[in-house]
C-alpha cells in the first residue's frame, strides 16, 4: 500500500533525489492557461462568463454573488458548523493579530532617520477552491490575515457550482458572510486569477491574489505574477511525520490518511528511526483506509510515488531528511518532541507531539493552513499578516545629515561612473561640498 525507502547507513549527497515527491508540471499547464488569461484581459466579464460556461457548465448572469445569497447561506448554515467556524475565526484572529508589525524608526546619524512603515496592499483577491475540494476553512485562513493586516478592499472568488444554482458552495458563502466579506464571485480556475489581475466590468483589479487552487490556478499565478502579487503557487497537500519508537502507530496512520484524503496526488511521508513503528503503521493503514469514506482516493495517494515510509538510522538523520523534504506540514512524534521540533529548519508548519495532529491545524489551532508545498518551505512561509504588508522605507535627512553623507555618496557614485548621482547631492550645497 505504501512504499519504503531505506536510508539507514549513509545518507545520499542530495537527499531530494531519493525522497518521494509529486511532479506537478505547472510549465505544461502554462500554455493552456495563457489564452484564457488573454481572453479575460481583452474581453473582460464576457470572457469570464463564457469560460465559466465552458469549464463549470454554469451560465452566469453576473459573476458577482448577490448579497441575498450570502445572507441566505448564513441563515441556512447548520448551527454546529456555524459555531465551529466562529471558533476557528476567533482562534485565527488571536494568532494573526499578534503578527501585526509596528513601524520602526532608526536614527542612522543625528538628523538622519530611516523608518520602516508597514502598509497593507490596497486590494486583495482571495481564491477558495471548489469542486471536490470545498473548503470554508480556507476562507477563514485567507480572509483573517488580510483583515488583520488592514487590507482595505477584499474580494473572495470560488468556482461556480452547477448543483448550487451556479453559486459557490453555500458553506463557503456562509463563511464569507460570517467574516463580513460582501464581495464574492462565482469564478474559478485561471479565469479567476486573470479577473483579479486585469479586472473586468464587474470586478475591479486587485493588487494581489492569494489562496490555494488546482494546477490551472497555480499556472495562472505563475503567468500573471508581476502584473499582480501572489502568495505561493500552492500544490497538492503534504504531510511528513518524523517519528521514533515512542509514537503510536494508530495515530501516525490516521494522520497520514487524513492528508491523503485531499487528493490522489496528496503526499504522506513517514520518516522513522524504528522499523517496528514502520511495520506497525503499515499494518494499521489498510484497516483504517477501508473504514473511511474516501478510501479509493486515499489508497491511490498512499500508493503513489509521492508517498512513502523512509527509514533512517537516528533522529539526526531524520532531521536531515525532513529538512531536505521541507514538508508543508511536519509532525514530530518522538521522545522529547519539543527539542526535536526546535531543530527543524524547513517546514511550512510544525506540529509538536502526540496531541497536535495536522487536522487540528487545518481547522482550529489558530495557525494558518495555507502553507508552502513542493519543498518551497525551504524559502517561503505560509499566509500571514506579513503576506499582505509592504515595508516602506521612509528616509528623512536634515541638511547637516546629508552634508555628512555627501562625500561618501560622491565617492561611490564616481566609482560606479554615475557622476549625475553625485551632482544631485552637490546641487544642494553649491560649492560647499568638495567635488
Ligand atoms: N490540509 C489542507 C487544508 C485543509 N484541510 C482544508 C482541510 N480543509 C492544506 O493545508
Ligand atoms: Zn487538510
Amino acid at each position: 500500500m505504501i512504499s519504503r525507502i531505506d536510508l539507514r547507513g549513509s545518507l545520499p549527497a542530495d537527499l531530494r533525489d531519493v525522497l518521494p515527491r509529486a511532479e506537478l508540471d505547472v510549465e505544461a499547464a502554462l500554455e493552456k492557461v495563457r489564452p484564457i488569461c488573454e481572453e479575460v484581459r481583452h474581453r473582460g466579464a464576457a470572457a469570464v462568463r463564457e469560460l465559466t460556461a465552458r469549464f463549470d457548465g454554469v451560465e452566469l448572469e453576473s459573476a458577482r454573488v448577490p448579497a441575498e445569497a450570502l445572507t441566505r447561506a448564513l441563515e441556512e448554515l447548520d448551527p454546529a458548523v456555524r459555531e465551529a467556524l466562529e471558533e476557528s475565526i476567533r482562534r485565527a484572529r488571536l494568532v494573526h493579530r499578534d503578527q501585526r508589525r509596528t513601524d520602526t524608526t532608526t536614527q542612522v546619524v543625528p538628523g538622519g532617520t530611516v523608518t520602516e512603515r508597514w502598509v497593507p496592499v490596497d486590494r486583495v483577491g482571495l481564491y477558495v477552491p471548489g469542486g471536490r475540494a470545498v473548503y470554508p476553512s480556507s476562507v477563514v485562513m485567507n480572509v483573517v490575515p488580510a483583515q488583520e493586516a488592514g487590507v482595505p478592499s477584499l474580494a473572495v472568488t470560488s468556482p461556480a457550482q452547477k448543483e448550487f444554482g451556479g453559486l459557490p458552495h453555500p458553506t463557503i458563502l456562509a463563511a464569507c458572510a460570517l467574516l463580513g466579506v460582501d464581495e464574492v464571485y462565482a469564478v474559478g480556475g485561471a479565469q479567476a486569477v486573470a479577473m483579479f489581475a486585469y479586472g473586468t466590468e464587474e470586478c475591479r483589479p486587485a493588487t494581489m491574489v492569494t489562496g490555494p487552487g488546482n494546477i490551472w490556478v497555480a499556472a495562472a499565478k505563475r503567468l500573471l505574477k508581476g502584473r499582480i502579487g501572489i502568495d505561493s503557487e500552492a500544490g497538492p497537500t503534504e504531510i511528513a511525520v518524523l517519528a521514533d519508537e515512542t509514537a503510536d502507530p494508530v495515530h501516525v496512520a490516521a494522520d497520514l490518511i487524513s492528508q491523503a484524503e485531499h487528493d490522489v496526488i496528496a503526499a504522506s511521508v513517514l520518516v522513522t528511526t524504528s522499523v517496528e513503528l514502520a511495520d506497525a503503521v503499515e499494518k494499521e493503514l489498510p484497516g483504517q483506509v477501508a473504514a473511511t469514506r474516501h478510501s479509493e482516493r486515499i489508497t491511490e495517494a498512499l500508493a503513489g510515488r509521492q508517498s512513502g515510509i523512509v527509514l533512517v538510522s537516528n533522529i539526526e538523520d531524520g532531521l536531515k531528511v525532513v529538512d531536505a523534504y521541507a514538508a508543508e506540514h511536519l509532525e514530530i512524534q518522538t521522545a522529547d518532541a519539543r527539542a526535536v521540533a526546535a531543530r527543524v529548519r524547513n517546514a511550512g508548519a510544525i506540529f509538536v507531539g502526540p496531541y497536535a495532529p495536522v487536522s487540528l491545524g487545518d481547522y482550529m489551532a489558530g495557525s494558518n493552513h495555507v502553507l508552502p508545498t513542493g519543498g518551497c518551505a525551504c524559502h517561503s512561509s505560509g499566509l500571514s499578516v506579513q503576506t499582505f504588508l509592504r515595508g516602506i522605507h521612509v528616509v528623512d535627512y536634515s541638511r547637516e545629515a546629508l552634508a555628512g553623507a555627501a562625500p561618501y555618496v560622491c565617492a561611490l557614485a564616481d566609482a560606479e561612473d554615475l557622476p549625475a548621482h553625485g551632482a544631485a547631492i552637490r546641487a544642494r550645497f553649491d560649492w560647499e561640498v568638495p567635488a
